[in-house]
């Protein structure tokens, strides 16, 4: 990664630009990948760089959707794998329930090999994909992202996606799952259709995530499914959006 001095102002900013740009040349992530992050970047800019309280509280939901359900899942891109695999690393060890599985928009076999290998080279076990030859498919949607792992998302009631297109975000709640989306664009189809819409920087996210659910493992499950139900994710959205409008 090229050396950004420390002292930089945007020193975060332009360490996420590299692991994008070096994740395109490992082969771990496309040239849309660009795109998406510098979207990104422009929304994150927008809302002032900065974990709000409405992130905060999704957070929390998020959590206690992990921490209660049968079989939790990660859906992984390029993207999420380029910036985030060591995060994720301790996400899993915290919560050891929680399944990893690759799943791409611009599929290819060996893309998907690729990322698999990436995260399990830093330490994550079991890594799924959804190429998996016995796969099965979300019946509303044409994407590659229509494939699921048999023992991965097929499975999930509770799914956390990242950087996600709003036809599979759509495809995974009409198939009866608890969606949690990563997503900086509160107007994004993915954020308005996910039940939980973390709005706030991946990289950011993933520590808070992991630390909530640490604390959580000591939450009685009484007054997780009452964070649940109190959770309210239109409210969330409303002052994400507010505090992009207002500057707040
Ligand atoms: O690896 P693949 O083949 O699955 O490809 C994935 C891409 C990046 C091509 C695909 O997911 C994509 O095109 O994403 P979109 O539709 O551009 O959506 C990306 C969304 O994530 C946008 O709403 C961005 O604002 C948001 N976003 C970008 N970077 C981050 C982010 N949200 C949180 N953290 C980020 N670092």
């Amino acid at each position: 990664m090229a050396d950004i001095p420390k002292t930089h102002p945007r020193y975060h900013s332009l360490t996420l630009r590299h692991l994008i740009t070096d994740g395109l040349k490992a082969g771990l992530a496309t040239e849309a990948a660009l795109l998406a992050h510098g979207r990104g970047e422009a929304f994150y800019y927008l809302l002032g760089e900065k974990t709000h309280d409405f992130a905060h509280e999704a957070i929390q939901a998020a959590s206690a959707l992990i921490v209660t359900a049968r079989h939790p899942v990660f859906s992984v891109n390029g993207n999420t794998a380029s910036l985030a695999a060591a995060a994720l690393l301790d996400l899993v060890k915290a919560y050891p329930r929680l399944k990893v599985e690759v799943n791409l928009f611009y599929h290819s076999p060996g893309r998907s090999r690729l990322i698999r290998e990436h995260l399990e080279a830093v330490g994550i076990p079991g890594v799924l994909e959804s190429c998996a030859a016995d796969n099965v498919e979300l019946a509303t949607i044409e994407s590659p992202r229509r494939r699921m792992n048999p023992e991965g998302i097929a499975q999930a009631d509770v799914v956390v996606v990242a950087l996600e297109d709003g036809d599979r975000c759509q495809a995974l709640v009409e198939a009866g799952k608890q969606v949690i989306a990563i997503d900086l664009n509160p107007l994004s189809r993915t954020a308005q259709l996910a039940q939980v819409s973390i709005v706030d920087e991946l990289t950011q996210v993933i520590p808070l995530l992991t630390a909530q659910i640490s604390a959580d493992l000591q939450t009685d499950p009484t007054s997780l499914a009452e964070r649940i139900a109190r959770y309210d994710n239109r409210d969330v959205l409303a002052r994400a959006i507010g505090a992009i409008r207002t500057g707040a």
